[in-house]
């Protein structure tokens, strides 16, 4: 059975390929805070590119997380595009919900001819001369399935990255799954895709010294049983003692929204910025609180910034009063 796309989406999706045919100049790019969707989606839309046998680049303010290096062809990323890029004729952006989303890489895909915008984000602004935004999709991989299966069989390369973009925005296919999720992963693996070396890299590697971060995180670990959200905070001292930075945190706002005491949970993390993660398990819409604080993401994955410096009791403070009016909010609609 194929996986089937709306005819909106086809629509897009010819558009889309038809621009990919008709240009010769790509930068490929995604959101600052790298993730494995973000990643994983590029490197598929570049692969496809390549085979098309286009001039492409890829892109990003960010470095490449290390837990994400395995993934083909990421050596290959640029912090800025090479002198002859600096004014492409298309510039693909994959899982942004808004052009600043991908920091200052956005100032080279202004300078492009057409912006492509490919995105599951439900709150996407529609920056692109072509949007294809679909919050029915789990994972900008699995719109960009759809893209790259129209140009002819998923290599393995291609197969692996869009697995890692859907494993890690599913939360391991927990939350987020969508009508067609399952069907396209189903193409994937048809496609060559290794599942267990990907889950493999990204989930059985972590290394010891981010359990002991963990350890020291715990020890705040704090439960607002009225409204059901739990949160810890880590802080530069924690990060010092153990050698760690804020990579070695991931998993833990999962593990603490695993809970049987939670419905939803943040993990406040301050290395100099402050960076909040949001998990829910559907009772809050965490998007709406994280937009309230000039951040976004899905109703049950997102995350919000506060300037540096901020005590961080104070922001958990202002997220709580948030997620208390929301909780309030549903008790009296019920
Ligand atoms: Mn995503």
């Amino acid at each position: 059975m194929e996986p089937e796309i709306d005819a909106k989406g086809k629509e897009t999706i010819e558009k889309i390929y038809g621009i990919m045919k008709d240009h010769e100049r790509f930068i490929v790019t995604t959101h600052y805070n790298i993730d494995g969707d973000g990643l994983g989606s590029e490197i598929a839309v570049y692969l496809l590119l390549r085979r098309m046998g286009k001039k492409v680049e890829m892109v990003n303010q960010d470095k490449t997380p290390p837990l994400y290096r395995f993934l083909p062809c990421t050596r290959l990323i640029r912090n800025k595009p090479s002198e002859s890029m600096e004014k492409p004729d298309v510039c693909i952006v994959v899982d942004c919900g808004n052009l600043e989303r991908t920091g200052e890489t956005a100032a080279f895909a202004k300078k492009s001819r057409v912006i492509v915008n490919i995105d599951h984000h439900f709150s996407n602004t529609g920056f692109g001369t072509v949007d294809f935004i679909g919050d029915r999709y789990s994972s900008t991989g699995e719109m960009v399935y759809f893209l790259a299966a129209r140009h002819g069989r998923i290599q393995k390369k291609q197969a692996e990255a869009l697995y890692a973009s859907i494993i890690t925005d599913t939360g391991k296919f927990v939350h987020s799954m969508g009508p067609c999720t399952l069907k396209v992963v189903q193409k994937l693996i048809e496609a060559g895709a290794d599942t267990e070396k990907i889950a493999g890299k990204i989930y059985m590697e972590k290394p010891l010294k981010s359990l002991r971060l963990l350890s020291l995180a715990l020890s705040n670990l704090r439960c607002e049983k009225d409204i059901k959200v739990c949160w810890m905070t880590v802080d530069r001292r924690m990060y010092a003692l153990t050698g760690t930075d804020s990579s070695d945190t991931e998993g833990f706002v999962e593990m603490i929204n695993g809970l049987r005491e939670s419905r939803a949970a943040f993990l406040i993390k301050d290395d100099g910025q402050i960076r909040v993660s949001l998990r829910s398990k559907g009772g809050y819409d965490v998007e709406k609180v994280a937009r309230k604080f000039g951040g976004g993401g899905h109703k049950q994955a997102s995350g919000c910034r506060f300037p540096g410096g901020s005590s961080l009791i104070e922001v958990a403070g202002k997220l709580l009063e948030e997620m208390r009016k929301q909780n309030g909010r549903d008790n009296n609609s019920k």
